[in-house]
C-alpha cells in the first residue's frame, strides 16, 4: 500500500515540482503547532478534548447518559486516552433510531446547517453543525487541501454534488477558507465541465476518483489537452481510489491526485487526507478525531500498524457529539514520523468495508481484491461491474470488466483467450471461479458521484 507512484513533473505549478522534488518545505503547513506536534502533545489534546466531550455528550444527550449509566462508567471515568474503550460504541442503527434529531445536543435554532447520508436502507442519517461545527469543519479541510499541494488563490471546481452530501459544501467551504476561489459547478454535466476548467483557469478539481476518470475520458474524446490544461490537483474522496485508478488519472491529466477521508456521522470530509510525500497514506486530524483500530468481531484493539476497523470519537462537536463511531471502514493506522514533517497518526487508504465482503460459495472476496486484479491487466479500463446471484441453487460471481479501445478485437478466439486468462487470474487470487463478460470501450455505466460497483442479486 506504501508503493510510490511518480508525481508527473510536467511543470504545472510550484506545489508539482516541489513534490517531485522532495522539497515539502516549499508547501506551508496550515497549523504546525498541532499538525507538527509531538505525539505527547497531540495525545494531551485529545485527553483534555475526550474528557470535555463525554462529559457534554452525558449532560446533553439523553440516549447517552442512559447508556452509559447502564453501563457503570460516567464523564470521572476518563482518566486516559485508553478509557475511550469504557465508552460505548455507536453505530448507524443508533442514528436511524433516535431520527431525526434524538442525537442533537443543542436545539435546532442553534444549528445551522443539516445533512445527511442516504444509505440504501431504512431512514437516513441526519447531522446538524452549530456556528462552531461550521469553522471546524473548514479549518479541517482547509489543512488537508494544504497537505495536498492547495494553496491560496488557488481557482478549485468543484464536482461533487451539492445538497445534503456532504463532500460538496464540506470542500467547498475549506477551500473557501484556505483562501481559494470557488466554482460552484456540481456534480454532472461533464463537457461543461472541462470547457469550465479552460475559461476559467480551473487549477483544482474536486470529485469522486470515479467522476475525475470520467471527467478525464470526456476531455479526451473532445480533443482537450490536458497536458496543457491549467488543472494541477485532483482532490479525491467519498469512495475508494484504488491505487491502480490513481496512477492512471495522474497520467491522463497531468494532475497530482490526493484522496481525502470522512463520513457524514464524525463530519463529513475533513477527517483525514494525504500529503505529498507518502502517497497512499492519510492524515488524521488527530486534534479533533480520536481514532481506535478495532477488531471487527470482538471490538477489541488490534496493535499499532494492524488492519481492522477504524472506530473514531469526534473530540469537538457541538451539533451531535457522538462517541465511538463504528466505521465499517477497513484500514490501518501508523504513529511513526513522515516526510513532510506532520506527527499526524497516518491511516492506510480505505479500500474495502467489514460489510462489503461477500461470501460466495463459502469463500470471503472483497470487491478490492477483484479491483486489484483487473488494475493489473493492460486491457482493461479501470471500469468494473461485479454481479453476483444465484443460479441452479450456487453462488454465481459476474466480473464484467470493460476493454481498452486498442485492446478491442474481431476476433472471437483472441477475445475469448483474454477473457480466459482474466478468469483464471480471478481465480488464483479469490480462490473461486467468476464468470467473467468482456464489455466493449465505453460499455460499462460511468458515475458522477460515488460509483457502485456491486449488485448483489442474492440479497434481494
Ligand atoms: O463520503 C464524506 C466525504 C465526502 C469524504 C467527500 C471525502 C470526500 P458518506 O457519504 O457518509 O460521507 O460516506 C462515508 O464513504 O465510511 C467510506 O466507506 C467511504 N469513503 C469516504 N471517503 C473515502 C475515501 C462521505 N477517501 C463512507 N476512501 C465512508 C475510501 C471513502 N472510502
Amino acid at each position: 500500500m506504501t508503493e510510490n507512484a511518480p508525481i508527473d513533473v510536467t511543470a504545472k505549478g510550484g506545489a508539482l515540482a516541489a513534490a517531485a522534488a522532495g522539497r515539502f518545505d516549499a508547501l506551508p503547513v496550515y497549523k504546525p503547532e498541532i499538525e507538527c506536534a509531538p505525539r505527547e502533545h497531540i495525545e494531551a489534546v485529545q485527553l483534555a478534548k475526550l474528557q470535555e466531550t463525554v462529559a457534554y455528550a452525558y449532560e446533553r444527550v439523553p440516549y447517552y447518559r442512559a447508556k452509559m449509566d447502564e453501563m457503570g462508567v460516567g464523564p470521572a471515568d476518563i482518566q486516559t486516552l485508553a478509557d475511550v474503550r469504557k465508552l460505548p460504541f455507536t453505530d448507524k442503527a443508533v442514528l436511524r433510531d433516535t431520527f431525526p434529531f434524538g442525537l442533537f445536543a443543542v436545539p435546532l435554532s442553534e444549528i445551522r446547517e443539516l445533512h445527511s447520508s442516504s444509505g440504501t436502507t431504512g431512514k437516513p442519517v441526519v447531522v446538524g453543525y452549530t456556528d462552531d461545527d461550521m469553522a471546524m469543519w473548514s479549518e479541517c479541510i482547509a489543512r488537508l487541501v494544504q497537505m495536498a499541494g492547495v494553496v491560496p488563490g488557488d481557482v478549485a471546481q468543484m464536482a461533487f454534488g451539492y445538497g445534503m452530501f456532504t463532500g460538496g459544501f464540506g470542500l467547498h467551504y475549506g477551500l473557501q477558507r484556505l483562501g481559494c476561489a470557488m466554482i460552484p459547478a456540481g456534480s454532472g454535466n461533464t463537457e461543461r465541465h472541462i470547457q469550465m476548467i479552460e475559461d476559467y483557469g480551473t487549477t483544482v478539481l474536486v470529485a469522486t476518483p470515479s467522476y475525475a476518470m470520467h471527467i478525464c475520458e470526456v476531455g479526451e474524446q473532445m480533443g482537450y489537452d490536458w497536458e496543457t490544461s491549467p488543472l494541477r490537483v485532483g482532490l479525491f474522496g467519498g469512495e475508494p481510489c484504488p491505487p491502480g485508478l490513481k496512477a492512471e488519472i495522474e497520467r491522463r491529466m497531468h494532475i497530482v491526485c490526493t484522496d481525502n477521508y470522512g463520513l457524514t456521522e464524525v463530519m463529513g470530509p475533513g477527517v483525514s487526507g494525504e500529503c505529498l510525500a507518502e502517497r497512499y497514506q492519510q492524515h488524521i486530524a488527530e486534534d479533533h478525531f480520536l481514532w481506535e483500530v478495532v477488531d471487527p468481531e470482538t471490538g477489541e484493539p488490534v496493535g499499532e500498524g494492524e488492519v481492522g476497523e477504524l472506530v473514531l470519537t469526534p473530540l469537538c462537536k457541538q451539533g451531535i457529539p457522538v462517541l465511538r463511531y463504528c466505521t465499517h471502514d477497513l484500514t490501518a493506522v501508523h504513529t511513526g514520523p513522515c516526510a513532510c514533517g506532520r506527527t499526524l497518526a497516518r491511516m492506510d487508504k480505505v479500500r474495502s468495508r467489514s460489510d462489503d465482503m461477500l461470501i460466495i460459495r463459502g469463500t470471503n472476496v472483497f470487491p478490492s481484491q477483484i479491483e486489484d486484479v483487473l488494475t493489473g491487466i493492460e486491457e482493461v479500463t479501470p471500469h468494473y461491474h461485479i454481479v453476483v446471484r444465484t443460479k441452479n441453487g450456487m453462488d454465481e460471481l459476474i466480473v464484467e470488466t470493460e476493454l481498452r479501445p486498442e485492446a478491442f478485437s474481431d476476433s472471437f478466439e483472441t477475445m475469448d483467450a483474454l477473457r480466459r486468462r482474466i478468469a483464471e487470474k480471478l481465480k488464483a487470487t479469490l480462490l473461486v471461479a467468476p464468470t467473467v463478460r468482456l464489455v466493449e470501450p465505453g460499455g460499462i455505466e460511468r458515475a458522477v458521484g460515488k460509483a457502485k460497483h456491486v449488485d448483489d442479486q442474492r440479497a434481494k
